[in-house]
Parts: C-alpha cells; structure tokens; sequence
C-alpha cells in the first residue's frame, strides 16, 4: 500500500476564495445551512474577507449565480445552499433537475469545485433535521466538501 501514489485533498482552506451561493427561498432553512457553512470554512481557515455570499431567489436560480461566480475566476470553489421541498405538484421536480444539472454543467465546464447543498426533501422536518439538528447540517457538509476539493485540485 505504502507503494501506491494517493492524491486527496486536505482541509486547511487559509488560502482560497469561496463564493457562498444563498437561496433565500425557504430561508428559515437556508439561513441555517448559510451558518453552518460559514461556522465551517471559519473553523478551517478561512478569513471573512475570502468569503463572498451571493443571495439569490430560489434553487432554480443557483446555476446561473454559479456560472457568474466561475467566470469572474475570482474564486477557488463554489458552495450552493438551498432548500427545495416537495409540495403536490411536479414544481419539485424541475426545481431539484435544473439546480442539480445546472450546477454539476458550471462545475465541468469552468474546472471549479462546486459544493451541493442543497436539500431535496419531502417535507419541513425532514429539511429541518438537515439544516443542524439531528442529521447534521448539509451547509456545513457542502463547505467540508469545498475545502478538500480545492486542496484536492491543486494536487494534479
Ligand atoms: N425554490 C426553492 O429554493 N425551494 C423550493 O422549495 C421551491 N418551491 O418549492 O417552489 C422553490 N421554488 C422557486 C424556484 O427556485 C424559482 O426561484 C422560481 O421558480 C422562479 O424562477
């Protein structure tokens, strides 16, 4: 084992730019995730100064304020914070599609980390046991993610 070359990233993130993607839709959710992920880029390194939040309407509009970001080539990685929860139409299922794909497209197309929180739920407890309660905080997930993959990156 000690023979095989191993890239992974690490979490110091002293020395990167992150653009904080805020949905304020469902924002009582939201607002949450933006804490954990600010707690957690802070608690790694990162100065508030690196640390550039973007409000935008809904999940819908994330990939776009993602391709903006990645295009000013100011930013290290992305993190995208949002919360979609089903309601009795097919709405749902659009928003969740296009975020996911959009964001993902941003991703490979600019060669910049972009972290996935966003929360795909059926109901406000369940998005409230992910927004820091007892299944953790996916914001904070999302920056944990942005901090390897950048260091991860500057590995190849
Ligand atoms: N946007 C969300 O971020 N979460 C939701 O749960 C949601 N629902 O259920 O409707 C939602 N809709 C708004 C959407 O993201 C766009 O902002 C809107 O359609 C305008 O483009």
């Amino acid at each position: 084992m000690s023979e095989i070359k191993t890239l992974e990233g690490e979490f110091n993130g002293a020395s990167a730019n992150y653009a904080l993607l805020v949905s304020r839709f469902n924002s009582f959710i939201v607002d949450s995730l933006e804490s954990g992920a600010v707690d957690c880029l802070q608690r790694h390194g990162v100065s508030a100064a690196s640390i550039t939040c973007i409000k935008v309407p809904g999940a819908f509009e994330l990939p776009l304020a993602a391709q903006k970001a990645a295009q000013t080539e100011e930013f290290d990685a992305i993190i995208a914070l949002g919360a979609v929860i089903r309601g009795s139409t097919p709405h749902f299922d659009y928003v969740c599609s296009e975020c996911s794909r959009g964001l993902g497209e941003v991703s490979l197309k600019y060669d910049i980390p972009v972290a996935f929180g966003v929360l795909t739920v059926d109901n406000i407890e369940q998005a409230i046991e992910r927004a820091g309660t007892k299944a953790g905080n996916k914001g904070a997930d999302a920056a944990m993610t942005a901090l390897e993959m950048v260091s991860l990156l500057r590995k190849f």
